[in-house]
């Protein structure tokens, strides 16, 4: 079904774009195939939550040097996301309204923050905003994107994963990723 993001949204909604930085994009430090795609899929959808004057929430991964998420500090990743580095900014054609909110994870020193709900501020915000439906996108879609979409569903929202506007890291754990949100109660929007 081919969707249009302005007949979408209503009051209650919510848009959540998840770490669309240089570091998850071709030439990055920690690159996802094809992942500057997902700025083409979720502008549109950025741009009809702007104009329905529908919040719109913006996820970076802001790490520390040092980070536990680090191969070399005992992690699983290369260094990628250093705060105020080129690649931790977000992709450069990337909709970033006025009144966006930029929502930073990543920083703690004692573990990781893969969800945008991991000790945010994010539901409580949400909810005191009187949201109740989420539309979710971006990278990468078997972590972080996985991460805030199964805590969205269990902090109790309903959530729309747009799946134009993700890329895995890899295909396998993508495909795994979609089965798990669909466990959760998520619906994938094709
Ligand atoms: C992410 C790996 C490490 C992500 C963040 O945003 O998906 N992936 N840190
Ligand atoms: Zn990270």
């Amino acid at each position: 079904m081919m969707v249009n993001p302005q007949e979408m949204f209503r009051p209650g909604d919510a848009l959540l774009v998840v770490d669309v930085q240089n570091d998850f994009c071709p030439g990055g430090a920690l690159p996802i195939e094809h992942g500057d795609e997902v700025v083409a899929a979720l502008n549109p959808w950025i741009d009809a939550a702007q104009k329905r004057c529908i919040p719109i929430f913006l996820s970076r991964d802001w790490h520390p040097s040092g980070h536990p998420s680090f191969a070399a500090n005992g992690g699983s990743w290369p260094v990628h996301c250093l705060q105020d580095t080129r690649g931790a900014a977000l992709h450069s054609e990337l909709l970033i309204p006025e009144g966006a909110e930029i929502v930073t994870k990543g920083t703690r020193f004692d573990q990781d923050q893969l969800s945008v709900f991991d000790q945010t501020g994010l539901s409580d915000k949400l909810r005191a905003d009187g949201i109740r439906r989420l539309w979710v996108g971006g990278l990468a879609l078997d972590v972080c994107v996985l991460a805030s979409v199964l805590d969205g569903c269990r902090e109790g929202f309903d959530v729309q994963l747009l799946l134009a506007g993700c890329r895995p890291v890899t295909a396998e754990g993508g495909r795994e990723a979609l089965e798990k949100m669909r466990q959760a109660g998520a619906e994938i929007v094709e």
